[in-house]
């Protein structure tokens, strides 16, 4: 071919050959449509584009044309070449595509699929108890005018301890067994309080309430009323000239909405560096009525609902002036929650997977 078109005058031969790439561009342009399969694509690819493909052959002939010619061709061809190559990667693109189109389609699955029991009755899914609990503890929040936010579950030092109050070396970090990562600096959240400097930083201005729902981890000795992996439900109200009668007024109505019926509670004093005054809230024992069982450790007594006063440092890291709100923050453990509601004597038993178990509380 090159012998040939090397006899032909000049321009005969530059029209020839932008002919041949024409026609190259053409048959490409076929042969791509008709391709349905990766491996009809390689194909294609190696007899066009590869280094003894139908291009290569052109862009060898080059060599052998004048320069003013070879630099004009040259361009044309390596246009044409990137032109090429897109057309290709597109293709193979809506060949993946279909290709996982048709996996999915094929790997299916019904996940609304019914199951059965051992008896073979059709179960429908329920919810689990902590998750019923908690939306209801959010209709109430919510009917009492709270915001309801959310926050990660690794956190930073600053978010679980500096910004509540609890500087490094402080000894009250101890007072939370912690999950830390490699780099000393990240931790699993050992508290809902996170959220209150989270909520706080949104720079939503005061007065406002929310309300931050979530999973806790501590490196905790498991009984039955200690988890590693638990639930609380954090709760913040700022606003101006707040008091702790207030406060207690709050947590009062809070518990009989929660329990439906009026139930015994006792304040003591209780430290936690965020709140000053600080108060732990405990209801008698729904489990033993009183009389001291595993749950309360035989003291009557359940320890559910620590609070306080919000500390004025914790107020300057969520940008609020402290000399013109203050307000108050508690704690809900929604595990022991669970426990006093549905009368279960053992903590353990809310996350241990066991369906029979979850099932009993479903709607
Ligand atoms: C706190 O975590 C504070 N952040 C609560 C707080 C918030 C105080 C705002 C003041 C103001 P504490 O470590 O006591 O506090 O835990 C709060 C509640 O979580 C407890 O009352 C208890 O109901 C529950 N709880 C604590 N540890 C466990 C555990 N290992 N397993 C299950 N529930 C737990």
């Amino acid at each position: 071919m090159v012998h040939f078109a090397a006899r032909l005058k000049p321009h005969t031969l530059v029209r020839m050959m932008f002919e041949k790439l024409k026609v190259l561009e053409e048959t490409f342009n076929c042969a791509l449509r008709d391709g349905d399969s990766e491996a009809e694509l390689a194909n294609i690819k190696a007899q066009f584009l590869g280094r003894k493909g139908k291009l290569a052959a052109i862009l060898k002939a080059l060599g052998q044309m004048p320069m003013e010619e070879r630099r004009e061709l040259g361009r044309a061809a390596n246009d044409l070449k990137n032109r090429l190559l897109r057309k290709w990667v597109d293709a193979r693109a809506d060949i993946e595509k279909i290709s996982i189109d048709k996996k999915l389609k094929e790997n299916w699955i019904d996940i609304s699929l019914r199951e059965r029991d051992r008896a073979g009755r059709v179960w429908e899914a329920g919810l689990h108890p902590v998750t019923i609990v908690q939306r209801e503890l959010e209709d109430i929040f919510l009917s009492m005018g709270f915001d309801i936010l959310d926050g990660p579950h690794i956190e930073d030092d600053f978010h679980n301890f500096t910004a509540l109050n609890i500087p490094e070396s402080h000894p009250a970090r101890d007072m939370q067994d912690t999950f830390w990562f490699k780099d000393l600096k990240h931790l699993l959240r050992t508290h809902t309080s996170t959220i209150q400097i989270r909520g706080m930083k949104q720079k939503i201005k005061p007065p406002f309430r929310f309300v931050g729902p979530g999973k806790v981890f501590r490196c905790e000795a498991i009984d039955a009323s200690h988890e590693a992996v638990f639930h609380q439900m954090e709760g913040m109200l700022i606003g101006r000239s707040i008091t702790v009668a207030n406060l207690i007024y709050f947590e009062k109505v809070l518990l009989n909405e929660i329990f439906g019926k009026e139930v015994e509670i006792r304040l003591r004093p209780g430290f936690f560096p965020f709140v000053e005054p600080g108060f732990e809230l405990d209801i008698a024992c729904l489990i033993c009525h009183g009389s001291g069982c595993r749950v309360c450790k035989g003291s009557g007594w359940v320890e559910l609902l620590p609070c306080g006063m919000t500390h004025p440092n914790v107020l300057k890291h969520g940008g609020i002036d402290p000399d013109e709100y203050n307000g108050f923050a508690f704690g809900l453990g929604l595990d022991r929650l669970v426990m006093m509601r549905y009368g279960i004597d053992d903590v353990r038993l809310i996350h241990s997977g066991n369906i029979d178990f979850s099932k009993q509380f479903a709607v």
